[in-house]
This record gives structure tokens, C-alpha cells and sequence, in this order.
């Protein structure tokens, strides 16, 4: 539950894309089956009062939830990274606003590393297979969580998610978050960095009006360079107003869709690239 922005609990599902496709076949053919519901269902009632609500108190309640949320978050997180360490595991975790080209970063850097590393995917987003859908037909295993009223992946998640890929050693592990450039950085999953992807469309204040993530992120990806003569985005100024709120941040120029730039970033991602 994130009280940050009052988005869903319970609703997630965890899936392959093999399974849904099973699963999409029983709609189809009318074969009896169960839902799986870990929430609860929404009630039919409202809350309209014919009275304010006097509140002679701090809001210390909420803030106590969020804490806690948060500490619960950060013991399995720990739990996540002991696996990713004792297993040699390279896991990171993708963050940015939707439509950066998280999942096209994603398929080409998985179609470059896979025959020299064992790599595989996490998808996060609130709802539909397409993005892992996407990866599968790269060939490497792939498990989307879709988080339902939840704007962001937690480290519960992404250990359910780990249980099911079952990782071999010695690879590496993409996780990519729900799009939103809030939420995700409050949430440690145990990856070993966070890398928040700009692309130029979306200008280049981004940084200072969205801090948190560029300063809980380690690299920087600066995405869709191709179509810098067709935009007003100037690249310094955006790695300067990044360097403000993060001046330790690595950073990466490149397209995913024509590979420019796309050799620099695979040399980082490739275990041996890091330390
Ligand atoms: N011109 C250009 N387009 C790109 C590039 N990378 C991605 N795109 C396009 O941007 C759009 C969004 O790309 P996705 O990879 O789906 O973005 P995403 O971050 O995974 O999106 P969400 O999962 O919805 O958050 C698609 O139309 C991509 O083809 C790039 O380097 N250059
Ligand atoms: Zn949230
Ligand atoms: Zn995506």
C-alpha cells in the first residue's frame, strides 16, 4: 500500500505469459475455474456525512502507517538482496514516467547480453501481459506482476515474482517498475541500483521537480536521443539539474529503437562491467 498517494492494496496477480494465455483459453472455452481473490471486494456504501469532521489532532496515524509500511517493505527487501548475493545475481530495477521506453530499453538489452548471461524480467505494471508479452518473444524468462490499483512494485512482489522465475546463478535480474516517477523510488526491492530513464520528450527540468528518484537512483539513462532535432530538450542542462539533486549519478545518451549509444550501456550492465 503506498499512503503517499493513497494507491490500492491486495490486488496484485502474478503470472507468466504462458499462464495467461492457459488462462485466457479457459475464458474462451467457457472452462469452470477459480479466482484467486487476496483482497477484499469493494463495498457498496458511502461515506457522506451531514457533519465536518473536527480533527483536534496531528495526522500522526498515517504517518505512522506509511513507517510502517515502509519497515516491512525494507525487511523483505533485505531478504530479496541476501538471494541476490549469495545467488551472484546482478538485479536492477528500472524506474521512470510512463512511456520513457523502459520495455524497448529492455528487449534490446536483452537481445544483446542472452547468449553471453543468463537474464530475466520482472514486469511491473497496473494491469495487461503486454509488456511481458514483449520480452517473452525475446526468449527469456519473464513474470509480470500487474499491481492493480498499486502504482508501484514492492519488494514482496518482486520475491513472489523471483520464486516463480527461478533464477539461476550467476545472472542477471531487470526489473522493470510501474510507470510513475513517484512512487517506485520510496519502494528498496534489493536491486543493487536503481536506474531512472528520461527521455527527451519529456523535458529536461524533470530532475528538480521529481528529486526523490534521481536521488535514490544510481544511472541515469537519457532515452529517444534520435529525436533530439525534433525537440526542445538540451541534454547538459538536464544532466546539470540531475547533478544537483544527485551529483554521483553515472549517465547514459542513447536510443533504444536505433541503438545509438547502446554499447556503453551494455558494457555497464554486463556483471564484469560493475563493481
Ligand atoms: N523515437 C524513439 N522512440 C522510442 C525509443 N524508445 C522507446 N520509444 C517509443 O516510445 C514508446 C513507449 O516505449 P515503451 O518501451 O513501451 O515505454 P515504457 O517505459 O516501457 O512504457 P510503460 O511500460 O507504459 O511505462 C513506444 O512507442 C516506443 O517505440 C527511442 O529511443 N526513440
Ligand atoms: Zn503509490
Ligand atoms: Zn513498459
Amino acid at each position: 500500500m503506498c499512503d503517499t498517494c493513497g494507491c490500492g492494496e491486495g490486488t496484485t496477480t502474478i503470472q507468466t505469459p504462458g499462464e495467461a494465455r492457459e488462462h485466457a483459453k479457459m475464458h474462451a472455452e467457457g472452462i469452470e475455474h477459480s479466482h484467486n481473490h487476496d483482497h477484499e471486494h469493494d463495498h457498496d456504501h458511502n461515506h457522506s456525512h451531514g457533519h465536518s469532521h473536527d480533527h483536534g489532532n496531528s495526522h500522526t496515524t498515517t504517518i505512522d502507517v506509511e513507517t510502517d509500511v515502509l519497515r516491512e517493505n525494507n525487511l523483505l527487501a533485505e531478504r530479496n538482496r541476501g538471494i541476490f548475493e549469495t545467488r551472484k545475481i546482478f538485479a536492477l530495477n528500472l524506474v521512470s514516467s510512463p512511456g520513457s521506453g523502459k520495455t524497448t530499453l529492455l528487449e534490446k538489452t536483452v537481445e544483446a547480453l542472452r547468449d553471453d548471461v543468463s537474464i530475466a524480467v520482472i514486469e511491473g505494471d497496473q494491469q495487461s501481459m503486454q509488456d511481458a508479452d514483449r520480452i517473452d518473444k525475446t526468449g527469456v524468462d519473464v513474470v509480470q506482476v500487474n499491481t492493480g490499483k498499486g502504482c508501484h512494485l514492492d519488494a514482496k512482489m518482486v520475491n513472489d515474482a523471483i520464486q516463480k522465475l527461478e533464477l539461476p546463478d550467476e545472472s542477471i535480474l531487470m526489473i522493470e517498475n510501474v510507470g510513475n516517477l513517484v512512487c517506485p523510488s520510496l519502494f528498496d526491492l534489493g536491486e543493487h541500483h536503481k536506474v531512472v530513464i528520461i527521455s527527451v520528450t519529456e523535458g529536461q527540468d524533470k530532475p528538480v521537480k521529481y528529486p526523490t528518484m534521481f536521488a535514490e537512483s544510481s544511472v541515469c539513462v537519457i532515452n529517444k536521443i534520435d529525436l533530439l532535432p525534433y525537440v526542445d530538450f538540451d541534454v547538459e542542462a538536464c544532466k546539470d539539474y540531475a547533478r544537483q539533486v544527485n551529483p554521483d549519478l553515472t549517465f547514459f545518451e542513447l536510443s533504444a529503437t536505433t541503438s545509438e549509444g547502446m554499447d556503453a550501456w551494455l558494457e555497464w550492465v554486463k556483471p564484469a562491467g560493475n563493481d
